[in-house]
């Protein structure tokens, strides 16, 4: 078998650079380990910036989320007994974000590919990446009982944090930087009308809580928990009385509840893998880097990451510009840095660290640290503004003129 692009992973990344290059005319097979409706089941990001909103318009797959996506112009933070509302679009200039969960979003896009009859190999194992340094790299796969091999011109590695590609770049070229958090996010889904319009972070002094939502019958929690917190511990109505807890008191008092219908806890790290390409390998979204969710940048970086290798490979089938090639990893990660600090920055500001000590202060020397830093950029419109243009997202990076 043979293709130009060969993708790796049928999560957000890897569906949707399928999509745009199968738009520019670029043949791409995707190679997946688990089955379409394992990767729809599971629940993970409610909120799109405008550049990847823009991106699945020019993917053609923005139908659903035009029709069923909320756009929202604000968002709340709620500590110290005060709300505080950030007005993205003033503050911005015009620019929002849109509720619209990461499964809708795979879900539009397998649908896509499949009515544009695309390859995809779901339920595949044992997958290995082959000679990525030279010009006919491969790919080879369990598919069926059956050893498959996929020779390609490029390999686009987007298998996610625990996938093969990132292991492919051997260990003396790659460097890793990391900060695991102490502690985690326990999100509960359930089919009520979302307690506010907006979403509304949560610091006190119990820890986090988060109120989101994927449509106006379906919420969205989420609260921090201890590292060592399992789901199954955590009964709905526990779930429930501790959100009422942690929500302003006006909030708490409106909480609809019922019966959760997906219940689990995700670790927060921030990490990232420089290079982001090694040979004919390219990797995108979490195979890369991940953050901490408070800023609601997983996904969203994935996307930009996505837009910058189109747009390579597109110039490359197109126009025959092999420069443009390895400007690719540099371009993603200026981006990528600035969303990992502003989560790094929201996790910090907004999350309850116990007695863990952090970069050397003492919890409470840290949490004074914290409280003066929430409070210097909410208390000014100016403060306000930098929350704002990180939230709705910086532009995307263009390439240089080639
Ligand atoms: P993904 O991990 O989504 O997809 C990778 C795909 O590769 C998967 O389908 C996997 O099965 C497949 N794969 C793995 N190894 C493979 C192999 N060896 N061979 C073939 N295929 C392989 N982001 C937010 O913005 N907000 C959130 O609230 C949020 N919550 C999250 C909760 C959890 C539990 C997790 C893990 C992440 C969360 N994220 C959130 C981040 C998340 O949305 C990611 O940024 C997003 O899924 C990135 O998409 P991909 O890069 O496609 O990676
Ligand atoms: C979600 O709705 O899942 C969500 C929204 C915003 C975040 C994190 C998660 O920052």
């Amino acid at each position: 078998m043979k293709t130009q692009v060969a993708i790796i992973g049928a999560g957000p990344s890897g569906l949707l650079l399928g999509q745009l290059l199968s738009k520019q005319g670029i043949d791409n097979v995707i190679i997946e380990r688990a089955s379409g409706d394992y990767v729809l089941g599971r629940i993970r990001a409610g909120v799109l910036e405008q550049g990847m909103m823009d991106l699945l318009r020019e993917a053609g797959v923005s139908e659903r989320m035009e029709q069923k996506g909320e756009i929202h112009t604000g968002v709340e933070l709620a500590f110290n007994n005060k709300r505080v509302h950030i007005d993205l679009a003033t503050l911005t200039g015009g620019d929002t974000v849109m509720v619209y969960g990461q499964t809708e979003v795979t879900r539009d896009l397998m649908q896509a590919r499949s009515e544009a009859g695309l390859t995809t190999f779901y339920e595949s194992s044992n997958v290995a990446l082959h000679e990525v340094k030279s010009q006919s790299p491969y790919v080879t796969f369990e598919q069926g009982g059956q050893m498959r091999r996929l020779e390609c011109d490029y390999i686009a590695g987007c298998d996610g944090f625990h996938g093969v590609s990132r292991q492919t770049i051997p260990e003396s070229v790659r460097t890793e930087y990391e900060r695991v958090y102490p502690f985690g996010w326990l999100g509960l889904l359930a089919d009520t009308p979302p307690v506010n319009h907006e979403l509304i972070y949560c610091k006190t002094d119990r820890g986090f809580a988060l109120a989101s939502m994927r449509s106006a019958t379906r919420s969205r929690y989420y609260l921090q928990v201890p590292l060592t917190d399992k789901a199954e511990n955590w009964s709905d109505d526990d779930f429930w009385q501790e959100l009422k807890r942690r929500l302003p008191d006006e909030v708490a008092s409106r909480l609809v509840t019922g019966p959760s219908i997906e219940k689990s806890i995700a670790p927060l790290r921030s990490f990232v893998c420089e290079p982001m390409q090694y040979g004919q390998l390219f990797l995108v979204g979490d195979a890369a880097h991940i953050v901490p969710p408070t800023g609601a940048k997983g996904l969203n970086l994935a996307a930009s990451d996505v837009a910058t290798l189109y747009k390579v490979l597109t110039r490359v089938y197109q126009e025959g510009d092999q420069e443009c090639v390895s400007q690719y990893s540099e371009i993603c990660l200026r981006r990528v840095w600035n969303g990992e600090r502003f989560s790094w920055w929201m996790t910090n500001m907004m999350h309850d660290f116990g007695d863990v000590s952090v970069n050397g202060a003492d919890s409470a020397t840290f949490e004074k640290f914290m409280s003066s830093e929430l409070n210097f950029y909410t208390d000014t419109e100016e403060g306000r503004r930098i929350i704002a243009m990180q939230y709705v997202g910086l532009p995307y990076e263009p390439l240089s003129v080639g």
